[in-house]
Order: C-alpha cells, then sequence, then structure tokens
C-alpha cells in the first residue's frame, strides 16, 4: 500500500493581514478507484486503474477516484482544487474527452448501479471538453462546487469524484482509447492538491468588538502565559480566552506575574484576546503578557474595555 503525502506551507503573512494557505496532496489509501460500466444493465466494477474510453462491446465507462482528505483540518475553506492526472495508455493524436463530476453517493456504500448513476448525474467539478492529453501530466482546476463539496466532506476525511467519458455520438461503436491512471502495478497515481485557509479572526466576542494586534509563532505547543499589570495597580479584573476558551478567569490583576500553561492548536492558528470585566480606576483594562515556548519568548500589552477586546494570533511553526 502506497501513501503519497506532501504537505507544502505557504504562508503568506502581510501585517495583520496574515493569511495562512496551506497546500495538500491527500493520501490515497485505500479503495481507491474502479472503472465501473454497464452492460445492457449488468453493472461491473474494475478495482485497480480509472480507465475511460470506449470499449469495442459498446460500454461506457466511468470511474471513480477517493481521496484521503484527513490531512485537511475540519474548520478549512477550500479554496481551490487541483486534479493531477497522468494519463497513459490513450493512443497518439487523441484525447479523451471526460468529464470531472460530483460522487452524490459514497463509493464504498453504493450499489454499482447507484455508482454508475451517480457518475453520470452529478453535477460537472471542472471544466468540460477534451483536455485529457495522451501520456502526459493533466492538470485540471476544478469550480467552487468542487470546494464546497469538499468542504461538506471534511469531517469524513474522504473525498470521492467521478470521471465520466464524454459521448461523442459515434454511437459507441468507436474505441476512443483509455488511460489508466493508477493501478496496483503503477506508481502514478491522480493527485487532489488542495488548498485551503483557516478562519482564523474572531470579528465580536459577546458584542465586543476584537482587534489583533500582533502574529505570533513559536515552535513548541505548550506555552507558558504570563500575566500582570505593568502600570498603576488600579484594580483592573481579566479574563483571557485562548481559542474561545477562558484559561484565566476574572483575575484581578496584580504587580506580580502570574502563570498558566495552556497548549496550543498545531493545525490551525491560536487565537487568545482579553475580555476585560471592569477598567478599574484608570481606563481601560490593561495587561503585560509574556509567551513563552521554552525557546523564545514574546513581549506585549493588551488593552480592552467594556465594548472591545484587543487580541493576538498564535500559530504554531517554523
Ligand atoms: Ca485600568
Amino acid at each position: 500500500m502506497r501513501i503519497l503525502l506532501l504537505v507544502v506551507f505557504i504562508g503568506l503573512v502581510s501585517g495583520l493581514k496574515a493569511q495562512w494557505n496551506i497546500t495538500v496532496t491527500p493520501s490515497k489509501i485505500e479503495g481507491f478507484t474502479g472503472s465501473v460500466r454497464n452492460l445492457d444493465g449488468y453493472y461491473e466494477k474494475f478495482d485497480g486503474a480509472i480507465r475511460l474510453g470506449k470499449g469495442s462491446f459498446y460500454s461506457f465507462f466511468r470511474g471513480y477516484a477517493i481521496f484521503d482528505i484527513s490531512s485537511v483540518p475540519d474548520k478549512a475553506i477550500v479554496k481551490s482544487i487541483r486534479l493531477i492526472i497522468n494519463t497513459k495508455h490513450i493512443p497518439e493524436r487523441l484525447s479523451v474527452p471526460v468529464e470531472i463530476t460530483k460522487l452524490p453517493v459514497n463509493p464504498r456504500q453504493a450499489s454499482l448501479e447507484d455508482l454508475y448513476n451517480s457518475i453520470n448525474s452529478g453535477i460537472l467539478l471542472g471544466p468540460s471538453g477534451d483536455y485529457l492529453k495522451t501520456k502526459s501530466e493533466n492538470v485540471i482546476q476544478l469550480n467552487s462546487v468542487a470546494n464546497d463539496d469538499l468542504t461538506s466532506h471534511l469531517e469524513q476525511n474522504w473525498w470521492a469524484v467521478g470521471f465520466r467519458q464524454v459521448e461523442d455520438g459515434l454511437g459507441g461503436s468507436r474505441t476512443v482509447g483509455a488511460f489508466e491512471g493508477y493501478d496496483f502495478t503503477d506508481s502514478i497515481a491522480p493527485l487532489c492538491v488542495v488548498t485551503y485557509e483557516l478562519p482564523y479572526k474572531r470579528k465580536f466576542y459577546e458584542g465586543r468588538k476584537v482587534t489583533y494586534i500582533e502574529e505570533l509563532t513559536f515552535k513548541n505547543s505548550e506555552i507558558t502565559i504570563e500575566y500582570w499589570d505593568h502600570l498603576k495597580i488600579d484594580g483592573d479584573i481579566i479574563s483571557l480566552y485562548l481559542n474561545g476558551t477562558p484559561v484565566v478567569s476574572k483575575y484581578l490583576l496584580k504587580r506580580e506575574r502570574e502563570l498558566t500553561e495552556v497548549k496550543l492548536k498545531t493545525d490551525m492558528p491560536n487565537d487568545l484576546f482579553l475580555y476585560a470585566h471592569n477598567e478599574g480606576m484608570n481606563p481601560p483594562n490593561t495587561v503585560a503578557i509574556r509567551i513563552s515556548d521554552g525557546i523564545t519568548d514574546q513581549n506585549f500589552i493588551l488593552e480592552s474595555d467594556l465594548n472591545s477586546c484587543e487580541a493576538v494570533l498564535i500559530k504554531v511553526g517554523r
């Protein structure tokens, strides 16, 4: 069993408009593919190869591919999907007109008849036309329907697409070729490259406006947060929320540093914000914070009042 897993981190950081896009090539593990055909009401599936094209025996080949998308976080917002299919065995000077479709059924559970018909009824996920060329790498950019469809499967950790041959009007009597993107003796497998972003910035919390003032990166996910009042001690009572959960709750700030240890999420940015319970004698509510992961530390000040919260984004990575 062959596992392909390639994770490329593309960090595009520009001021406070940071984006964390990650491109993943999902591993494709088991039950990968089959070609499906209908021989006068008799439905067959051939595991091990995507095979498209009209056979000489009046059958229309359809296929499907299952991708393991478990490496894409459940909360990802899918921005684009590319399928990369290496074709071979297509006769020279012919290309196979093929369409990529949404699969409305789970190919591991559907009956062969349902699977066969679903591939045909699924709406298009990519351009239509002659675009699978012979003996070469084909890169197919899928559309927003595909993005939404994959997003809806994130918690299931699999995603499948159908491949259907576009009829050429020749009645199925002519063999127009087939391509085999993959079989168990072939090292070239179709790939699915997913580019996504993660939702990481909250705009409001309990009606209070949240503003991000800084973005921090640590190597370790286990961090220590120290917090204290660096100004005149005026009775500020604070809560600190990490990813929406209080890690410091209704604490009266002192000159002395208090500390708490937390674990960060590694697959998405973490947000830490200051929630003010009052503003003390001297508004606003202000806290000095030092975060350390044991390798580096970062110091910053958060200010909040009863209508707004200041926040930082924290990422674990290089
Ligand atoms: Ca204050």
